[in-house]
């Protein structure tokens, strides 16, 4: 057996625009709690943010975390995957489909990744206020690897995207 010491920073960015959005939040961030070798070190603020891509839904709520972890990306992602399931996700042929709950992994530490099932930093995440915005509430210097920008400097850059602070925090 190898011993593992790695711990790794990962913000992750939750979305949710079916259901009880919030209960989908809290139920979501109690099972990455419970996920082994991780642990939750900070939530964002709520925001309720308009639908970006298919834009004939709902809007959406959205927040980030920041977790500490042990485990690999691909190990995290199926994971977050499994939780997302759980939690009534289904699949769906629409692209950018509605949905009770989204986890995506933003960024794992500074790792650059591409694999088939992953894309570390996040394709997207520089286009979108919804994303940008809860990392900055933890951590606004934090520093995309690939753009070389803090995340703060990204998001002042993005225009035209609603984007409301909500009135319950989690
Ligand atoms: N997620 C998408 C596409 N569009 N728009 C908002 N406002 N929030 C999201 O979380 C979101 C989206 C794909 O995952
Ligand atoms: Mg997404
Ligand atoms: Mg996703």
């Amino acid at each position: 057996m190898t011993l593992k010491l790695n711990k790794y920073n990962v913000f992750i960015s939750i979305g949710s625009n079916i259901g009880d959005r919030f209960k989908n939040f809290q139920d979501a961030i109690c099972k990455i709690e419970n996920l082994e070798n991780t642990k939750v070190i900070q939530k964002s603020n709520l925001y309720e943010t308009e639908p970006l891509e298919n834009k004939n839904q709902d809007s959406f709520l959205n927040c980030a975390i920041k977790i500490e972890t042990k485990m690999e990306p691909n190990e995290l992602l199926l994971n977050l995957q499994k939780i997302e399931r759980l939690l009534g996700r289904v699949k769906s042929n629409i692209r950018y489909a509605p949905r009770t709950l989204d986890l995506d992994i933003i960024f794992f530490d500074n790792l650059i990744i591409k694999n088939k099932k992953l894309e570390i930093p996040h394709p997207k995440a520089h286009k979108r206020a919804f994303v940008l915005r809860p990392i900055c509430d933890m951590e606004k210097n934090f520093v995309h690897p690939l753009l070389n920008k803090k995340v703060c400097e990204i998001l002042i850059q993005i225009k035209g995207q609603k984007i409301e602070k909500w009135h319950q925090d989690l």
